[in-house]
Formats: structure tokens, sequence, C-alpha cells
């Protein structure tokens, strides 16, 4: 069994430590088959968990990357930036139908992650559908859970999210995430059509519990 090789180095310096150091270990590779299944799905889990904290991956050509084509990896999530436009409702299908959600903010190191790769507006997986002003995500956490909101702030007018509701009778009650600061969260109608993010989890098929090789 040799699924170290599969996968590649992370490129900041502590988890190319951490990774570099459990891929070149060749006694630790060489035990490897010695081991027991428990102890084989504890030294995986371990892998996975390096190879989770790692920030950013490089790409050498043959490598394993964590991503498919097209999205961009980052701290265990995988992120597409659409270049169509759709109301919120299809956006969020459309995450669906690539096995993805419509991404969920849950730090502000995510939320800056996404402003540095962002100069437009964006549907993210956050609304207010059921209930007036109780924000869920598309996971069922509220904001209260996740800890963090970053909705935009005006001085001396009404803030974010404001269900400004001149042009749609129904309000705002679906939001986007824009790019000229860290608070950057809009409310906005659910039907006019924007660009979107959609997200999921690094994939490590050599390290799946069902891995057989
Ligand atoms: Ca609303
Ligand atoms: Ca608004």
């Amino acid at each position: 069994m040799d699924f170290f090789s599969k996968y590649s180095l992370c490129d900041t310096p502590i988890d190319q430590h951490n990774v570099s150091k459990l891929q070149s270990d060749s006694e630790q590779n060489a035990m490897v088959s010695c081991l027991s299944d428990t102890e084989r799905q504890m030294l995986k889990q371990r892998i996975k968990e390096l190879l989770l904290s790692c920030l950013e991956f490089t790409v050498p050509p043959l490598s394993y990357k964590p991503c498919e084509e097209g999205w961009r990896a980052y701290r265990g999530k995988c992120y597409t930036f659409s270049s169509n436009m759709q109301s919120w409702f299809e956006s969020r299908d459309s995450c669906a139908a690539s096995q993805a959600h419509l991404v969920i903010i849950e730090s502000a190191v995510e939320q800056a992650f996404l402003l540095s790769k962002n100069i437009e507006t964006y549907w993210i997986g956050l609304s207010d559908l059921e209930t007036e002003g109780h924000w869920i995500w598309v996971n069922n956490q509220t904001l209260s859970e996740t800890g963090v909101e970053f909705w935009f702030r005006r001085g001396n007018q009404k803030s974010e999210p404001d269900n400004w509701n001149v042009d749609d009778a129904s309000g705002e009650n679906c939001a986007s995430v824009s790019w000229e600061a860290l608070n950057a969260w809009f409310d906005n109608s659910c039907t006019v059509k924007k660009k979107y993010i959609c997200e999921k989890k690094y994939s490590f098929p050599y390290l799946d519990d069902n891995e057989s090789n």
C-alpha cells in the first residue's frame, strides 16, 4: 500500500513539514503493511487530518489533487466561482448537481479568502426564507451557531440586511457576498440573477474507509 505518494504536499511551511515527514518516513511506510486494520484506520485518519489542515496544495503534475479541475482548494474545502448568473434557488440546485452546496462562511479567514478571489457579487448559502430575520445556512446552521457574520454596514443609514421591498414585495430573503470590505454581505431578492459560489469538502479517495489497495 502506497497512498503517501498519491497526495501532493502542502505549500505552507508548517503543513509541509508535517505531511512531508509522514510521506518521507520510509520506516513508517514499511510498517503500514504490518498494521492491524484498526491501526491502519487510525493512521489513515491522522493523515487525513494533516491533509485537511493544508492551507493550499502544491500541484505537481502527477500528484493527487483534493479538488477537481476548476475548483480552488483552501483549508479543507473546494470552491468554485460560477461564470453564469442564476436566481438563488437555481444556484442552490446547480451546486447540488455538482455534489456541492452554496458556500457556507464559517470564519473571518474563510470570508477573507473568498474576498481575495472575488471582484463581483455572488450568491452564498444563507437565507431568511422561512422566518423574516432568522438567517440560516443551507445546512440548517444559524448565524449564532457559526459564530460569525459579515453584513455590510452603513454609518448613518440602515445597514444590511434591510429586507428592501420596493422592487420585490416579498422583500430580500437571500444573501450575497460582495467584495468592497470584509463586511460585505447583502440581502437581495432571491429571484435576481447573480453568479454564485459552490463549496464541498476535499476528497481523498485513497484514504476512504472502503479503500482496498
Ligand atoms: Ca428578509
Ligand atoms: Ca438588502
